[in-house]
């Protein structure tokens, strides 16, 4: 078994900027905006700011679910933030996100407007607004919202854990892949022993927490997200991949995923959304 080289903390950390992996070269110890940078504002009462990763399409998903629900007052404008380029730290963005991540969101419909970050947050205040996607009766909320704050709960461990030591870091060293991979095997497991018992994460109903692990841990499984899917031997996870393809097989999923898109089949992009023709424009995927 090999082990990492040595490291002896100093009394004081110090900012090594230079120390490697895909991120090094955004990633700070400090908050606050780097620059001036208004955001652009659209026609839609929801202005959503953001990127196709993970944490940005659970929000594109639940809104197109509830634009496919009929629910005309979710129509939105969703606005590219590139984080490789650092515009998660312009004044504009951090001013709805002093946490200077997507997603983040502005609604303009309400005087003075409301901003929401956390893609938790934002979920349950759409849900919240047009009463859906969230259940009513207290046993069913409790229910929604400890899935969905365990899903927000362990995202860091698969996304900062597993897939930064695992795909992202400039070598790979033994002990942080194996504590992490650990940990995201047991995150499938728990979602493969309740998904064994239940359609969805909750029981019978398709909500918001589903549309945050499906987010996620379907990309594990159907997408070989971080390149580990044999690693993690995802496939055998049998209930989680049931559950993640029927979610994948809805249409406001597959236009969710495209949202804020910049990457992959250019006829499946949809770098910014203004309304559902957006979509339209270019080959079904
Ligand atoms: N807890 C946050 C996490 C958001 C997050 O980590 N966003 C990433 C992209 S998936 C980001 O914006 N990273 C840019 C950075 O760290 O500078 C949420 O659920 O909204």
């Amino acid at each position: 078994m090999s082990s990492d080289p040595a490291y002896t903390p100093p009394a004081v950390w110090q900012w090594d900027k230079d120390s490697g992996g895909r991120f090094a070269h955004i990633n700070r110890p400090v908050a606050g905006a780097t620059h001036e940078q208004a955001l652009p504002v659209g026609e839609h009462a929801l202005q959503l700011y953001s990127l196709a990763t993970p944490n940005g399409v659970k929000v594109t998903i639940l809104l197109e679910e509830l634009l496919e629900l009929g629910v005309k007052e979710a129509e939105y404008d969703a606005w590219l933030i590139e984080i490789g380029k650092g515009q998660q730290f312009g004044s504009g963005f951090v001013a709805i996100n002093p946490n200077s991540k997507i997603p983040a969101l502005l609604d303009r419909g309400t005087t003075p407007p409301i901003r929401v970050f956390e893609s938790g947050a934002i979920l349950v205040y759409l849900a919240e607004k047009f009463g859906a996607f969230l259940p009513r009766s207290a046993a069913d909320r409790a229910e929604c919202l400890s899935w969905l704050f365990w899903q927000i709960g362990s995202a860091p461990y698969l996304g900062g854990g597993f897939g930064h030591f695992y795909a992202y870091a400039p070598e790979k060293y033994q002990y942080p892949i194996n504590r992490y991979t650990m940990e995201v095997k047991r995150q499938l497991d728990v979602l493969d022993r309740n998904l064994a018992a239940r359609t969805y994460l909750c029981g019978d109903e398709y909500t918001i927490a589903d549309m945050a692990s499906y987010a996620w841990y379907g990309a594990v499984v159907l997408h070989n997200l971080y390149d580990g899917a044999e690693f993690l031997q995802a496939a055998s996870y049998t209930h989680v991949v049931r559950w993640a393809r029927q979610i994948e097989a809805r249409p406001a999923v597959a236009r969710g995923r495209r949202v804020n898109c910049n990457w992959g089949p250019e006829e499946a992009r949809v770098v910014e959304r203004h309304s559902a023709s957006d979509f339209l424009d270019r080959r079904s995927v």
